[in-house]
């Protein structure tokens, strides 16, 4: 089996605040595991939810240490649709994600609704960041070394 075939092990990982629903949309999906992708999380019925969202953002960024942080693509998942005292409409997440460069997806664990689009497209963009960073267009693996500038041009060997 070449490089190129070779099946590609990812972490995934989900924030947000407590009780949004993480833990029964991840359980309603995979046990699989990604890299690369955070999928911000808040419930569609608490706009504190939606708000802290930012905070988990910048939280993940500094936390997370994603390999590109500048151009790290969020996914951002509204839960408990299946619930009628929603706080926080499509299009004003919509919005917030448009600004910061995420995909917004909604659903629900508990009426198992519209959950596996956000997990299968965090799974291709994840796929994605994985080849950027890691392999070559040839489908070899390329392992890069950047060293710290104070050292650069000290030792020539
Ligand atoms: N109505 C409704 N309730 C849900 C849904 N998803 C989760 N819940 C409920 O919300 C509560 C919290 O869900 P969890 O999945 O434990 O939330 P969590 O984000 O993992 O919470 P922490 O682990 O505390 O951070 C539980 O009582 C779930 O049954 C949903 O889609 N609709
Ligand atoms: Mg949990």
């Amino acid at each position: 089996m070449n490089d190129r075939n070779k099946p590609v092990t990812l972490k995934i990982i989900l924030v947000g605040n407590s009780g949004v629903g993480k833990s029964s949309f991840m359980n309603r999906f995979v046990n699989h595991r990604f890299t690369n992708i955070c999928l911000l999380v808040f419930d569609v019925t608490s706009r504190d939810s939606f708000s802290a969202l930012e905070e988990w953002r910048k939280e993940f960024l500094i936390q997370g240490e994603p390999q590109d942080p500048d151009h790290f693509s969020f996914i951002v998942l509204g839960n408990k649709t299946d619930l009628s005292d929603r706080e926080v409409s499509g299009s004003k997440a919509q919005q917030w994600c448009s600004e910061i460069g995420a995909q917004y997806f909604e659903g629900s664990a508990k009426a198992d609704l519209d959950v596996e689009k956000p997990f299968l497209t965090a799974a291709r963009s994840g796929l994605q960041q994985y080849k950027k960073h890691t392999l070559e267009n040839t489908g070899h693996f390329q392992i890069t070394c950047e060293q710290p500038r104070e050292t650069r041009n000290a030792c020539e060997c």
